[in-house]
Parts: structure tokens; C-alpha cells; sequence
């Protein structure tokens, strides 16, 4: 039977529950469009996205310029497979490559093959140039850690929803207290550790900022102890937070950078791990990759939702908008009994809500922003995160502040 289009946002969500896994809560709205810091729904509201994909859309949706990619290299090429060279890959690695600072770029689609990708290479420089002995390998990961949903990534997890009953679990991964120096320095007393693999602003647990200088001193001390210095910048990546990637805030430059999200604006699944030679060299031909990895069509996408980030000044907007977004949420919490903390990094923010009274505030609160026109996602049950696509102007960044707060005093 031919299924219609949806005339209804109930129709779409009975849909999605009757024929969908149910692997997801989602906030009860259904978007058809998205044009920039906006989407609409089914019906035709118009809403702030403040979530952007979980960081995936800082270009904004539908970028015209990472659109029209898309559409010419779709009519060209769009997969080869690495069986064969295309006229578009090599472009995009030396793009990307001298634009971050390192030799190559190994390409994936997904955040967390970008994570295991780095893991791979991790334990392959541990035998084949630090000279762990074979399987004895360690990488180190931060409490509260995030980086997606493989075995590999819920083995390394400390969260119970993310790996109750998937076991048995991947060896070889030890966790740290996160922003934690002495903890960093204790796990590298073991000679066997090769790698720490770590968000230099974890997403997931809530938009956790660690101490000024946290980064440096652990990327320090995993120098001063051959152990390769692995960021997940997945989320915190590409102008996110106030710079082109994160630990740019520390003048680090990671062994290992994984990207993803937003690498392509949000417009097909691109990720890479970022390397130079000494550990990127350790993979040689035919062991590793993928059937996506690195095809024409992602990497033409890639290289223009760089290019937007780049020319558009991405992260300097996120670094001076985000100032004006916690400074005014900021003022607001001093006189608030339901916002008792602010934090983030640029455009990557998160307030923290008493919910001691009632332990789903935060969603009610967002279900409340949804009404009044701004989607926003509850994390961690209290912590409601806030990060609107990075081409945000100022006067609607003061609208959405304004909504924000309008909304969250209806509940003091
Ligand atoms: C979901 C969370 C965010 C990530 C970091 C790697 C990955 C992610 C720091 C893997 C992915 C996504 C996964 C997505 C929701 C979202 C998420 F809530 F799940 F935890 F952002 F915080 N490193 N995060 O944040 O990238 O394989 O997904 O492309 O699973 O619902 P991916």
C-alpha cells in the first residue's frame, strides 16, 4: 500500500512508534523543514533550534553553499569505494589536513567510527612504535565519557544505559575521574598504557567545562609519558565552542582529533581521525576502513561545510555570542530558584535545574520552550543543553534569551 504523505504530526509520530524501534523518547514534535536557526513542523510552526542535531548543524540548516555540494557532486559521483581513486578525495585531504595542522586524514562517516578509528590506531602505534606487548595495550577514558553506541564505545562507557546487558565488554579500557590530573597521573604509572582518549568538554554528561588549563596539563603529562593525547571533538569540533576545535582554547594540538557532526554541516554522515605520520602510517593498506569512507559525495560536502565555517568566522561568532548567552543566563540564575548553574564554551552551553520538587522539570521545561517556539533537549535528567546553529544573529540570540527566561519563570 502506497503510504501518503503526513498531513498530521500525530500521524508521523504514530507512524514512528508503530513501525520504529523504540530506542528514542523524542520531545513530542515532528519538523518538515529547517532553513538556518530555524524549523518548522508538520503544522507549520516555526521554532529556534537551540539543539542542532547535538552540535551537527553549527552551519545552519540547509547551508545553500554545502546544499549545492551535494546536489552538483550528486550528479556527478557519489561512491566509489577505496577499490578506486576519485577526483575529489585527494582535494578534500589536503584541505582538511592543512587546515587542522596534520599529515593526513583517515575518513569515516560516523562520530563514533571516528572514535574507533583513533582506538584502532591507538593500539596499533602501541605495538608497532611504543612496543607495548601485543593485547597488553591501555587506553585510558574520562568518567562520564560519550562517544556513541558501539560495543567498543559502550565498553569504555560508565553509564548504565548506554551498556547494560551488552556485554561481554571490549578489554583494554581503563576510566579516569574526569578533570582529574592526579587520577591522569597515577593510570600513567602503568608502562602498558598507550593512549587517553578524552571530550575536552563532555557533551553528554552535560556540557561539563573541566578546570582552566585541564587539557594542557593531561596532554602534558601523556607526553611526558609516550602515551598518544586523544580528543574526541566530535561535538566540541568545528567553531562549536569558540575556536575551529576545542583544545585550540589550550594551544594543544591532540595526537589524535576526531571529528564529526558538524564536519558536514549536518547534511550526510562524514567523520575522520586526524593524525600525522608516525602514528597515521601504523595502518597499513587493507587494514582498516569502510565502504562509505572518504566517498566523493561526503568529501564535497565536507570541504564546503568547512569552508562555511571557515569564511563565515564561525567560531568567533560562537565566542562572542556565547559570552552575551551565560553572562544574561547568568543574571538570570542569581534571582532564580530553578536555574542553579550556568557553563559552557562558546555556542555550547547548558543550564543546571534544581528538579529536587519534581524530577522532570527539565523535559517540562523544554516541552514549555517547544510551546513558545525554541526546541531545547533535557541531558542528564536536570541539565538542559543549549546550542543553537552558530550562524545565529545577536537580536535573535537576545529573542531566544528572552523566551528562555520567560519560560523558566513560570516555574520559580
Ligand atoms: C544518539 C548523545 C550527544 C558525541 C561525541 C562521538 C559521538 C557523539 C562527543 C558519536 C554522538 C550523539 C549521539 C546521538 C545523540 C548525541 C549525543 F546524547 F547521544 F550523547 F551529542 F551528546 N563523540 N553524540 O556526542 O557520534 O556516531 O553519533 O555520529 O546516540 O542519540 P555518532
Amino acid at each position: 500500500m502506497e503510504v501518503l504523505g503526513i498531513t498530521s504530526s500525530q500521524q508521523a509520530i504514530d507512524l514512528e512508534h508503530k513501525y520504529g524501534a523504540h530506542n528514542y523518547h523524542p520531545i513530542p514534535v515532528v519538523l518538515h523543514k529547517g532553513k538556518g536557526v530555524y524549523v518548522w513542523d508538520v503544522e507549520g510552526h516555526k521554532y529556534y533550534d537551540f539543539l542542532s542535531a547535538y552540535s551537527a548543524v553549527n552551519q545552519g540548516h540547509c547551508h545553500p553553499r554545502i546544499i549545492n555540494a551535494l546536489k552538483e557532486q550528486a550528479d556527478l559521483l557519489t561512491l566509489t569505494s577505496r577499490a578506486f581513486h576519485n577526483d575529489v578525495l585527494g582535494l578534500y585531504e589536503k584541505y582538511i589536513t592543512e587546515l587542522f595542522g596534520y599529515d593526513k586524514i583517515l575518513p569515516m562517516n560516523t562520530g563514533v567510527e571516528g572514535g574507533e578509528t583513533a582506538i584502532k590506531l591507538c593500539r596499533k602505534w602501541a605495538y608497532k612504535v611504543k612496543g607495548i606487548p601485543e593485547n597488553e595495550a591501555i587506553i585510558l577514558f574520562a568518567k562520564n565519557n560519550f562517544w556513541g553506541r558501539t560495543l567498543a564505545a559502550v565498553s569504555s562507557s560508565t553509564d548504565p544505559s548506554a551498556y547494560d546487558d551488552y556485554g561481554p565488554y571490549l578489554p583494554g579500557f581503563e576510566i579516569i575521574d574526569y578533570n582529574d590530573i592526579p587520577a591522569l597521573e597515577k593510570a600513567l604509572e602503568n608502562p602498558n598504557v598507550a593512549g587517553f582518549m578524552v571530550e575536552p568538554i563532555q557533551g553528554e554528561a552535560g556540557v561539563v567545562v573541566p578546570d582552566e588549563g585541564y587539557i594542557k596539563k593531561a596532554y602534558d603529562i601523556c607526553k611526558s609519558k609516550n602515551v598518544l593525547f586523544i580528543a574526541d571533538e566530535v561535538q566540541t569540533g568545528i567553531s562549536r565552542t569558540g575556536k575551529l576545535y576545542c583544545c585550540q582554547h589550550d594551544n594543544v594540538k591532540p595526537d589524535v582529533l576526531i571529528l564529526g557532526k558538524a564536519l558536514s554541516g549536518g547534511v550526510f554522515p562524514v567523520s575522520a581521525a586526524l593524525a600525522d605520520d608516525e602514528i597515521m602510517l601504523t595502518i597499513a593498506p587493507g587494514e582498516h576502513g569502510s565502504t562509505f569512507g572518504g566517498n566523493p559525495l561526503a568529501c564535497k560536502v565536507a570541504h564546503a561545510a568547512l569552508q562555511v565555517a571557515v569564511e563565515e568566522k564561525l567560531d568567533e561568532k560562537a565566542e562572542y555570542l556565547g559570552k552575551i548567552f551565560r553572562s544574561k543566563l547568568q543574571e538570570y540564575s542569581e534571582n532564580s530558584n530553578v536555574v542553579t548553574l550556568v557553563r559552557g564554551k562558546g555556542l555550547l552551553n547548558a543550564i543546571v535545574i534544581d528538579d529536587t520538587d519534581n524530577p522532570t522539570k527539565a523535559r517540562d521545561i523544554c516541552v514549555q520552550l517547544k510551546n513558545n517556539g525554541l526546541l531545547a533537549k533535557p541531558t542528564q535528567g536536570n541539565v538542559i543543553r543549549f546550542a543553537p546553529p552558530l550562524v545565529i544573529t545577536e537580536e535573535e540570540l537576545l529573542d531566544c534569551i528572552n523566551i528562555i527566561t520567560t519560560t523558566i519563570e513560570k516555574f520559580e
